[in-house]
């Protein structure tokens, strides 16, 4: 147990918690019956609970805390702009320094001529921004009939309406009437449960012929872009087949359609180069950034675009912009978060030292009983959870029941991963060290043990027919 901050006792919180706060993806019954755990501290990649637990966020918060917590420039940075300039907007032929400063650095460390950003607060906002940039680019070029974005079944691209139409989850869908108009999703390059008896490198071509297939059926003088994430995250980790990017390449090369690499997980080292887009070879004329880019300590997000587009776009008054647009400490914190991230080597020694150590200790874990492939792309990782390794067959119990006893083992092992259905994933900080890597996978060997005793116990340990 560790020092505990003179907070309420956990039971009022709960009880004020249950009362007021609605929480995002939770049933609130549920949360409000169990109680919620209340997060009050963090340092390094350590998590502190209101009782005094402490787990090993193997998830950075969600997917965001690149830095890892507690580092006090931040804070600094955050501070010296309240007090230099708190708020002010960059519309209506104004800007101001520190917008100057981010924009100017991210066009530095983004690859090829990705030169301009436009600033939102979130990645679900900067992908709303994207819908409204290419169809406008179209428009400006004289092309106003390219409005169909092509996405994929399965990606996540935010919660938003604009955002979650473009996102393929069809729980997400089901709620208010998505999508919106406009938007066709293809299927996803998912070998491991989808693929069947097919090899991966003609799955992940057949699937990637898909956006050839869809862009004729629509007709190319209707489509506007394709959006995907380099590697699929809130999907479960899907580290495509290596077929599949370059013929997603090929194709947009081919027709006269904008491709949007969603970098919002990917970005800011999260696969061993600073942008996914470079792990798989991708020439994007628009990234969306977000969550690395503050490491999580300031709301930020952004659409980077190519010169090209950027000069397209510039021809017209683009009428879309959000108060905080560019917001100034937001900022200040992106680029200290920048700064340190390049500065300590954290990107490249994640990259050349603990990638591969964690790769190491992570694939072992494909001979666990349980587990039917472990994947692993810089420090992006993945494990299926199966009743049967040969046939990588599904449970016969609904998907996720799995996966959510596999993250209560987790949990009660002092271990944060997340379940996307019966795919457990990571993404921990990229300022993990090597013996928290041997923590994480001595923790994970401990609760897939435990997890397994629970399934066959619980007589779950039975494939789908
Ligand atoms: N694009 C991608 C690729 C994302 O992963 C967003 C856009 C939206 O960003 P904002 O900042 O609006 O949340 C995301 C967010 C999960 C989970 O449970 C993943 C995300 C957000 C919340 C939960 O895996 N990704």
């Amino acid at each position: 147990m560790s020092m505990i901050t003179n907070h309420m006792p956990t039971a009022e919180l709960q009880a004020l918690d249950a009362a007021h706060h609605l929480h995002p993806f939770t049933t609130g019954n549920e949360i409000n019956a169990k109680g919620a755990r209340v997060i009050t501290r963090a340092n390094g990649v350590t998590l502190t609970d209101s009782d005094g637990h402490q787990f090993l966020d193997a998830m950075a918060g969600l997917w965001c805390v690149n830095l890892g917590y507690g580092r006090p420039e931040l804070a600094e940075a955050a501070a010296r702009q309240m007090k230099e300039l708190p708020y002010y907007n960059t519309f209506f032929m104004t800007t101001h320094v520190p917008a100057i400063a981010l924009s100017a650095r991210i066009a530095e460390l983004t690859p090829g001529d990705l030169n301009h950003t436009f600033f939102a607060s979130s990645g679900s906002e900067a992908n709303d921004s994207n819908i409204r940039l290419v169809r406008t680019y179209w428009d400006v070029k004289g092309k106003p009939s390219k409005k169909t974005i092509i996405a994929r079944k399965n990606g996540y691209h935010g919660s938003s309406m604009g955002s979650a139409s473009l996102g393929g989850m069809s729980a997400m869908h089901a709620q208010g009437g998505l999508p919106i108009a406009d938007i066709h999703h293809i299927d996803e390059p998912h070998w491991y449960a989808q693929g069947g008896d097919t090899d991966p490198a003609e799955f992940g071509l057949e699937r990637a012929q898909q956006l050839e297939k869809a862009i004729h059926d629509i007709g190319e003088d209707n489509v506007a872009a394709f959006i995907a994430e380099p590697i699929q995250g809130a999907g479960g980790v899907v580290i495509p087949p290596e077929t599949y990017w370059p013929e997603i390449q090929r194709i947009c090369d081919k027709y006269e359609i904008l491709l949007i690499a969603d970098e919002v997980i990917c970005g800011f080292g999260r696969t061993g180069n600073w942008f996914g887009s470079q792990t798989m070879g991708i020439r994007p004329d628009i990234m969306t950034i977000a969550k690395g880019l503050s490491s999580g300590y300031a709301p930020i997000g952004g659409s980077v675009v190519t010169d090209e587009v950027a000069s397209v776009i510039d021809q017209c008054e683009f009428n879309h912009g959000y108060t905080y647009s560019g917001h100034p400490v937001a900022c200040a914190v992106a680029l200290e978060n920048l700064r340190i991230l390049d500065e300590e080597g954290i990107v490249d020694r994640a990259s050349t030292e603990t990638a591969p150590y964690l790769k190491g200790k992570w694939d072992a874990l494909a001979d666990h009983p349980l587990v039917g492939e472990a994947r692993i792309a810089g420090l992006m990782g993945s494990i299926a959870l199966t009743p049967h390794k040969e046939s990588r067959a599904k449970f016969a119990a609904d998907a996720g029941t799995a996966g959510l006893i596999c993250r209560e083992e987790c949990f009660a092992n002092g271990l944060i991963m997340r379940h996307v259905g019966d795919r457990m994933v990571i993404s921990p900080p990229l300022v993990i060290t090597k013996d928290e890597v041997n923590t994480l996978s001595d923790r994970a060997w401990k609760a897939l043990d435990a997890a397994h005793a629970r399934l066959k116990d619980e007589g779950l340990m039975k494939a789908a027919s």
